[in-house]
């Protein structure tokens, strides 16, 4: 099972080259599939660091959003791209350690079989302070109260998960802070493991608390309504194959495509 590695980044320069430097170093040859960085317009020497490496590793994807968009965007771009059945996201700003890909690639599920479909990386360790880190605990302490996600870091930007039921989610703008969530919807299982933070080394972080919490409640409330609002039950029979449902339907709850004699154009 080898993953699209997908990257978000706006004004990463200083940090992004050294983190794909190191995801090509640390990730085995045969589970690494591609690099796919997504740049969100950004206005300092990202593109230049990425693109440097492009003769480097045949396998790093640079793509560019025309005008910025956010990291959910840019998210989506990337696995919208990306090559692979399993995705991998990291930030682009080396907080995440890629190191801890493979560990979250074991716990993951072979795509359509039973088991997690998400596996999210919690920052046991933070490396945030004062009042980031108090924020971060509120907004998780919050959303698990309203959404019950039973996800004790949800911020964090290392998780991997398939491709398919990620593309089938309604998409927003913040939807990667609630992913656990919105795959437990949809009647996946998601799992969680410690992963490594590392402090930031170059550049300032994107987001203020103040802004952060404001966006995170008027979020909350219409992922709470979707989550209640949503209804994905497994299909426990198909009239054109009775007997074979158990093997059509995948772990997602979807039944497979039909065999081709019972498929209508
Ligand atoms: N594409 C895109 N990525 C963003 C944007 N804002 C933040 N990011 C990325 O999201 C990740 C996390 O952002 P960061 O500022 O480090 O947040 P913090 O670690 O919570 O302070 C980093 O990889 C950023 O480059 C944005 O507007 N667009
Ligand atoms: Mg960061």
């Amino acid at each position: 099972m080898r993953v699209s590695v997908v990257i978000p980044a706006y004004n990463e320069e200083g940090n992004i080259g050294r983190l794909v430097e190191e995801t090509f170093a640390e990730i085995p040859q045969d589970r690494l599939g591609e690099v796919v960085v997504v740049d969100d317009c950004s206005e300092d020497g990202t593109r230049d660091e990425v693109r440097a490496l492009l003769a480097r590793f045949d396998s790093l994807r640079y793509l560019r959003h025309g005008a910025r968009a956010g990291q959910s965007a840019a998210l989506r771009t990337g696995v919208l791209a990306a090559s692979h059945p399993v995705i991998a996201t990291m930030d682009g700003d080396g907080q995440n350690d890629p190191r801890d890909i493979p560990r979250l690639l074991e716990r993951l599920a072979a795509p359509g079989s039973e088991g997690p479909a998400l596996v999210g990386g919690v920052r046991t360790e933070r490396k945030a302070t004062g009042s980031k880190r108090l924020a971060s605990l509120a907004a998780n302490w919050l959303r698990d109260r309203v959404l019950r996600d039973d996800c004790p870091d949800t911020g964090c930007g290392i998780k991997v998960y398939w491709r398919e039921p990620f593309l089938r989610l309604p998409f927003f703008t913040s939807i990667h802070r609630y992913l656990p969530a919105l795959f437990l919807s949809y009647g996946h299982q998601v799992a969680y493991l410690p992963v490594n933070d590392r402090p930031r080394l170059a550049g300032t972080s994107k987001y203020s608390n103040l802004g952060r919490a404001l966006i995170g409640l008027y979020d909350l409330f219409g992922v709470s309504w979707l989550r209640k609002r949503t209804a994905a039950p497994p299909v426990a029979e198909d009239s054109a194959v009775p007997e074979r449902i158990a093997d059509f339907a995948d772990a997602s709850g979807q039944a497979a495509p039909r065999p081709a004699r019972n498929r209508r154009n």
